[in-house]
């Protein structure tokens, strides 16, 4: 072997090289004999050949494994070879049963994939290939088996051991220990596998299914947390009764439990029967959770709830596929979140995702399709783009279709996918045959990255009465591929008359036209009837993920805040009108010219916000500047300092102009503490938008610890704290003291307190959060934590973390070469605002080259990081 580093460099797979499995694993017998070092697997499987090829090796993956011996049917095998990765056996025959027995360490395993600990129970993560953590396998989506799965621990310790399916035997040992044997019925890949042992408080009860069937469910929470599980539980049987209504699909097993953990690398896993949740997407109490957090309850437990069929029952046939399931249980957890509460917020927080950190994506070196074609490590391609770009891939089908047809689709995909591997070809082409749609161009979607700008013009024809409108579509080269072609882009809109704000009807030579048209080309012209002038509103709900220029004035933008029918539509117009000052004032402050904002833009604002027949939710919404980041994206060199005044700017103005509404709003909203209603929180949201504008406000920033003081949920702790945060309030200390005296023992909720730290506008920032580390809630192994102060740091306060003197990124560097090592999933996620270097000024980039290098530098990196890192310096 050379020496050179290169050899050794991580290689990329790629999506067309895909081939399938020589041999299949159809039945597996687990046996874990649970110890916190020594943990020893036993893994007896049926093993088949599939392929013709006859001297084809049986090639098993597996990570960080002891391997203590091999057998085959039965008798010692020693016919094999391994190496740190691959255990190859040689000259096997057509059917066996194959024997592995491994060791593993769960208590040093703090990358948190396979089998590890988390506080004192034991427990898995397998998806995407951490299965062969646990043993050697065919770890592969595309190998489907039924699981039989005894475990075997200490009684004291571990009352409660969990695996997949049904119970279907347990015994105690002679030595305190016992075991417990669980048997899955249904086929599934090894990343559905799962395993829990441990002590916990559960939450007991159970769903009736549409066909009579009863269904067990079981929440297992740390102990003491026994009040703060059943919001999850309601959550369940909603998404559970929802899934048959809306898509007619129906649980299938007696049983389904769920298991809370603190230490988990993202929000919650399918593992089929068995869920594994991190605590933050389970645990919700009135004292410990805010509304946002009841609503991430709400809709992880959801998806979690519907990969049982989009994701378990059909699967991925390979990874490059991820966003069958993905993209698709999101567009149908979106959909629950829509169907129980209000669908118009829920899509504007969807579409705040997609066009600030997804679109920024597109635009970085780690751009790829929703469908990636290269791939080094899997845990990278867990995307904004896959998971929320993949949901409106569908959610345009959806479009295309509408609902009957696509369940149509629905309908079809499952009988002839149901129980099987399948791929994104499959999915469009049920869809298709089912509604007879075509979708050939349409399914560019899935291999071309990048975010289409449409560019819009219009005219009005006054003495043929028609309006006409030409769009065209482009496709920036993007760092994966530079050649773009024209996408299938349904684009609704609607007319409104330019005088009175009336709905116009769309009718073309006499016909009525469907509002959603068909951009197939690169450049399109379409005609209207109209009698007088009118306003176009386009890509109404979203409906299609792009950016848009089109030269609306201010006054259409007004006209439609005030007059669309649809509510997305008077939000859009309200953001358009927003990011067309934005801009304005970024270029005055580079220049150096005074900043105003014209008196008639809040007073457009201050229409919606007194609009009585508009719910508190969307008025808050409407309330909402685009986040600094977002605001980054519209600029090909981004301005950090300028973006941040501007902003602080235009809320300082709002809060002046809007003063007594806010006071009204304020003191007017009174929802109850207790009342979790869809209502209720919408109302306090709106109550909260309005603390946040007046705490900017010194004769009205009293009203801050006020709040504080007789907050009676964490909603409003909460927006106390974060408006004396922002607003840089002199109670800023005293009320953060004063909640960390109060939830100092409690990590979940200290997050809430790590995050003010880490997004705090005051200067001394990065010195705070240096000595916050040293909090006793802080654990540099618990990536919530980490997320918490280390990545609200890095994301969400732009002006700190670029600092020119590049304290921020020597920050990042320091905690990516700790983590790195410890649990490189977790650095990997938080490298990514520093790939973007290329679109910031010159000395920045500089800095964050280096910082760059120096991790590029590191003897030990994984490929995670390696990944990106190679990436982002395009070596
Ligand atoms: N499927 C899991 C994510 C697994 C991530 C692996 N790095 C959760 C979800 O999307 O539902
Ligand atoms: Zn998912």
């Amino acid at each position: 072997m050379s020496a050179s580093a290169k050899v050794e460099q991580p290689q990329a797979k790629f999506r067309l090289d895909y081939q399938a499995p020589d041999f299949t694993i159809t039945d597996v017998d687990l046996e874990f004999d649970l110890d916190d070092q020594h943990t020893l697997v036993q893994a007896t499987s049926k093993v088949k050949r599939v392929s013709s090829q006859q001297d084809a090796a049986l090639c098993l993956a597996g990570e960080s494994l002891k391997l203590l011996s091999v057998s085959v049917n039965g008798e010692l095998w020693s016919d094999y070879q391994h190496d740190e990765h691959e255990l190859r056996l040689f000259h096997l025959p057509d059917e066996f049963e194959l024997c592995i027995q491994t060791e593993i360490n769960p208590s040093a395993n703090t990358a948190l994939e396979g089998l590890y600990k988390s506080g004192d129970a034991f427990c898995t993560q397998c998806e995407a290939e951490g299965f062969r953590r646990i043993t050697y396998f065919l770890d592969r989506p595309d190998v489907l088996a039924r699981y039989q799965t005894r475990v075997i621990a200490d009684a004291k310790q571990y009352p409660f051991l969990l695996s997949n399916g049904n119970k279907i035997d347990e015994g105690v040992l002679t030595d305190g220990r016992h075991w417990v044997q669980w048997q899955d019925p249904h086929p599934k890949p090894s990343y559905l596998f799962a395993l829990v042992a441990g002590d916990f408080d559960v939450l007991r009860d159970q769903f009736t299914t549409m066909n009579g069937r009863q269904v067990a469910l079981e929440i297992f929470v740390d102990k003491g947390n026994l009040d703060r599980a059943p919001h999850a539980m309601a959550s369940l049987q909603n998404a559970m009764k929802w899934d048959e209504e809306r898509f007619g699909l129906e649980y299938d097993l007696d049983i389904y439990m769920i298991v809370a953990v603190d230490f988990f690398n993202m929000g919650a896993m399918e593992n089929k029967g068995l869920n594994v949740f991190n605590s933050k997407f389970v645990l919700a109490n009135p004292q410990t959770a805010t509304d946002d957090d009841y609503l991430g309850v709400e809709a992880v437990i959801g998806h979690e709830y519907f990969h049982n069929w989009t994701g378990n029952r059909i699967t991925c046939r390979d990874w490059f596929q991820l966003s069958l399931k993905e993209g698709l249980t999101v567009f149908r957890d979106q959909e629950f979140s829509s169907d129980l509460g209000d669908r118009t917020v829920n899509r504007i927080n969807n579409v705040r995702i997609i066009r600030g950190p997804q679109f920024a994506e597109d635009a970085s070196p780690m751009s790829h399709p929703i469908r990636p074609d290269q791939v080094i490590e899997m845990n990278n391609f867990y995307t904004l783009t896959v998971y929320e770009k993949g949901s409106e891939v569908i959610r345009m089908m959806h479009t295309l279709l509408g609902e009957e047809k696509f369940q149509a689709g629905m309908r079809l995909y499952v009988e002839r996918h149901d129980g099987t591997a399948a791929t994104c070809d499959d999915f469009v082409a049920a869809m298709s045959d089912a509604s007879g749609v075509d979708l050939t161009q349409f399914k560019l979607w899935y291999s071309q990255s990048g975010t289409p700008n449409l560019m819009v013009t219009s005219s009005y024809d006054a003495q043929q009465q028609q309006f006409n409108l030409t769009v065209t579509q482009q496709t920036k080269p993007t760092a994966d591929q530079s050649e773009k072609v024209a996408l299938h882009i349904p684009l609704r809109i609607a007319l409104y008359d330019q005088k009175t704000g009336a709905p116009v009807a769309l009718m073309s030579q006499g016909q009525s036209v469907d509002p959603v048209l068909n951009v197939t080309q690169e450049t399109q012209s379409f005609q209207f009837d109209c009698t007088s002038p009118v306003i176009v509103s386009l890509l109404d709900d979203f409906s299609a993920p792009v950016t848009l220029s089109y030269d609306y004035s201010d006054d259409d933008l007004a006209m439609l805040m005030r007059h669309a029918t649809s509510p997305y539509a008077r939000w859009d117009a309200s953001q358009q009108l927003l990011a067309k000052h934005v801009r304005r004032l970024v270029a005055d402050y580079q220049a150096g010219v005074e900043l105003s904002l014209p008196y008639t833009v809040g007073q457009s604002f201050l229409h919606i916000i007194e609009d009585e027949s508009l719910a508190p939710a969307l008025i808050a919404e409407v309330m909402t500047l685009p986040s600094e980041n977002e605001i980054a994206g519209w600029f090909d060199v981004i301005d950090v300092d300028a973006i941040a005044h501007v902003r602080r700017f235009i809320r300082a103005c709002f809060a002046q102009h809007w003063e007594t509404t806010l006071q009204a709003l304020y003191h007017d909203l009174q929802p109850a503490a207790d009342d979790f209603s869809h209502q209720a929180i919408g109302e306090r949201c709106l109550k909260n938008n309005a603390l946040a504008y007046l705490a900017l406000l010194p004769a009205n920033s009293k009203w801050v610890e006020v709040h504080f003081e007789q907050a009676g949920n964490m909603t409003d702790t909460m927006a106390a704290m974060t408006a004396a945060n922002s607003a840089m309030l002199s109670c800023r200390e005293q009320l953060m003291q004063s909640f960390s005296d109060r939830w100092q023992q409690d990590g979940l909720v200290m997050d809430k307190w790590f995050m003010l730290q880490g997004t705090n506008p005051a200067q001394n920032c990065l010195a705070n959060v240096e000595a916050v580390k040293s909090h006793p809630a802080f654990d540099m192994k618990n990536p919530n934590r980490v997320r918490s102060l280390i990545g609200s740091f890095v994301n969400n306060n732009p002006v700190y973390f670029h600092a020119l003197d590049g304290s921020g990124y020597q920050f990042l560097v320091e905690a990516l070469i700790q983590l790195n090592t410890a649990n490189p999933q977790v650095a990997s996620r938080l490298i990514d605002p520093l790939l973007k270097y290329r679109r910031y000024d010159e000395p920045r980039q500089v800095l964050m080259r280096q910082a760059l290098e120096q991790l590029a530098g590191l003897d030990n990196l994984a490929k995670d990081l390696f990944e990106k890192i190679n990436k982002a310096l395009d070596v």
